[in-house]
């Protein structure tokens, strides 16, 4: 029997998603005589592209602008095939960033950590994982990822499902639709970006018996518009790379997407339509970002542009009932993350597919043969599938039993009587800058909480380049422990909480954003839990920190007292 075993780093990476990847190229790159290591749960590198493999599951944000700016080599082979990359592809980048790197040498692949403690005496943590492996590093760096601990809908009798059911970010490798779903009676729980998505893929394949589709909160979703990009094209775009992420730096999510600066006032009744009509038209996120600089913050200007996206989908959906169970009645457009499709409407309109409304009729129950509703209807299945989404943001830290400074766990909820003074209670995350956590010493996140999200390549490597930074002034200054002091910690919370409010529409919406999730225990009540802010605002605040001297973060070191 192999007894578990024990390592030690200068630097631990928790996952070997985008955020990983970047993270060990520039901390190798920086400090080459430094042992690092990343920790990975599955099989290959790829984080959020290696687990979501569910039919139809591609890049909604545009690949030109996704791909890594800083490995130069790699922008000028790596030829994107389509606008919008799926799945398989964008996996097989980075792949290919990581072999081309070298990185595969640094990642530990099949280990999941179950358990993290932090020695207070000589500043190290010590991970361990499902195996009873030790790994002890200075520092840690998690890559988490923030969308990467799914969860299944809490609803009775859903472990009793005898027919083949998963969630969609947990797909068979076994299952090829085209063949598996041939006279089967499919159906699907969840309308989010991945429904929406898994559902236009089922919707494509010929015999499938019946496809029942439970929806929940109907979501606005507009079109994706996707084309291939020929040699000729990609040669043209390779010449451009600058410019691209020269667009990206300059708007307030890193998408190649600004806000028209005209309210929606400002302009005639035919100039807004014009403009609408324009963005439906064109690919991509244009149509929820690129529009009139008041849609998210007024109120009418936002019920306008919605009775506009209304109606559209009016105009696809035949059935009248159908179309308008498919219009969100208690969100405006955009208020949500919003998910592109390329025919998600049309679907419904072959007979086949049916729209089951979980307003009008809710899910009493599941049992081994399917799904109950309060009409008496059994929806009977052969095949269950959740897109029931993500314990976001903070649900891949509670999935590590925390031993902090001063043995503190991570998270917990009031009512959890066996965790005592938690850093983040009822799941409510306090940073400073999103980059460090209290009581957490010598922890940087990469796209952790009180993070911008938008074009999540653009914020990791700015993320992984402040940390390198930090990491490079611990070095030099021999620092053997860096925490954020109480008072950053407060001010730059209440900052992110402030900014949620001045961006009223978007947080007076339950979704992951705002921290609800019906499936996990105590995450009911809203909270704040990424930066609503521009990425801009966000570098600027990061740098005057680099610039006074890391103001807000104290540093020790080793026996020693506190030195800034
Ligand atoms: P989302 O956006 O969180 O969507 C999850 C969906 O599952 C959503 O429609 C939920 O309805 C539905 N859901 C969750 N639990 C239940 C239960 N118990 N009963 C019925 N319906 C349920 O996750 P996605 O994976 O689609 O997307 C996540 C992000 O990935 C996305 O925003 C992109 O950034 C990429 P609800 O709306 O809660 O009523």
């Amino acid at each position: 029997v192999p007894q578990p075993s024990h390592s030690s780093f200068d630097v631990v990476i928790i996952g070997a998603g985008l955020s990983g990847i970047c993270s060990l190229y520039h901390l190798r790159q920086r400090f080459p005589s430094w042992k690092i290591k990343i920790l990975e749960a599955g099989t290959d590198v790829g984080g959020t592209w290696y687990w979501n493999r569910y039919p139809g599951c591609r890049f909604d944000s545009e690949s030109l602008s996704y791909g890594f700016s800083f490995d130069k080599e790699m922008l000028q082979e790596w030829h994107w095939k389509e606008a919008f990359s799926p799945q398989p592809e964008t996996h097989k980048y980075i792949r290919r960033v990581a072999e081309k790197n070298d990185l595969y040498k640094d990642i530990i692949l099949n280990t999941r950590i179950k358990s993290a403690v932090w020695n207070d005496q000589q500043h190290f943590w010590t991970f361990v994982d499902e195996l009873g492996n030790g790994y002890s590093a200075r520092f840690f760096i998690s890559c988490l990822g923030f969308l990467s601990s799914p969860t299944l809908p809490a609803i009775p009798g859903v472990e009793t499902f005898k027919g083949e059911s998963f969630h969609t970010s947990r797909w068979p490798d076994h299952i090829d639709i085209n063949r598996d779903f041939a006279n089967k009676r499919i159906g699907i729980i969840g309308t989010g970006a991945t429904g929406i998505q898994t559902i236009t893929a089922i919707s494509k394949v010929p015999n499938v018996k019946s496809l029942s589709v439970f929806q929940r909160t109907a979501n606005w979703s507009a079109p994706l518009r996707n084309s291939e990009i020929s040699v000729q094209q990609m040669d043209e775009h390779k010449r451009n790379y600058d410019a691209i992420f020269k667009i990206c730096a300059e708007t307030p999510s890193c998408f190649m997407h600004e806000a028209d600066p005209r309210k929606s006032t400002d302009v005639t009744e035919e100039e807004k339509i014009a403009l609408w009509e324009k963005k439906y038209n064109e690919p991509g996120f244009g149509k929820w970002l690129g529009v009139f600089s008041d849609t998210y913050i007024d109120r009418q200007a936002n019920e306008e542009y919605s009775r506009f996206m209304a109606d559209k989908i009016r105009a696809r959906v035949h059935d009248k009932e159908t179309a308008e169970s498919l219009i969100p009645k208690n969100h405006g457009f955009g208020t949500r993350r919003v998910p592109l499709e390329s025919g998600y409407f049309e679907a419904y309109n072959k007979p086949h597919i049916n729209l089951v409304d979980l307003k009008k009729t809710p899910i009493t129950s599941i049992n081994e043969g399917g799904i109950n509703t309060t009409d008496g209807k059994f929806h009977e299945l052969d095949v269950l599938i959740y897109a029931t989404g993500f314990d976001a943001i903070t649900g891949a830290f509670n999935a590590i039993d925390w031993h902090a400074k001063d043995d503190r766990p991570l998270i917990a909820s009031s009512d959890d009587k066996t965790k005592k003074n938690p850093i983040w209670p009822d799941h409510r995350p306090r940073t400073f800058l999103g980059l460090t956590a209290p009581a957490m010493p010598n922890t940087f996140m990469v796209l952790g909480p009180h993070q911008p999200f938008g074009n999540a390549t653009r914020s990791i490597e700015h993320a992984t380049q402040v940390i390198t930074d930090l990491l490079a002034f611990c070095k030099d200054n021999g620092y053997t422990y860096v925490e954020p002091t109480e008072q950053a910690v407060q001010e730059w919370t209440d900052h992110v909480v402030d900014c949620s409010r001045s961006n009223t529409l978007v947080n007076e919406v339950d979704s992951w954003m705002t921290g609800i999730n019906t499936n996990v225990k105590g995450k009911t009540e809203r909270s704040v839990a990424r930066y609503a802010g521009s990425a801009i605002e966000y570098r600027r605040r990061c740098e005057d920190c680099k610039a006074s001297g890391y103001k807000g973060l104290k540093f020790y070191r080793d026996n020693s007292t506190a030195d800034v």
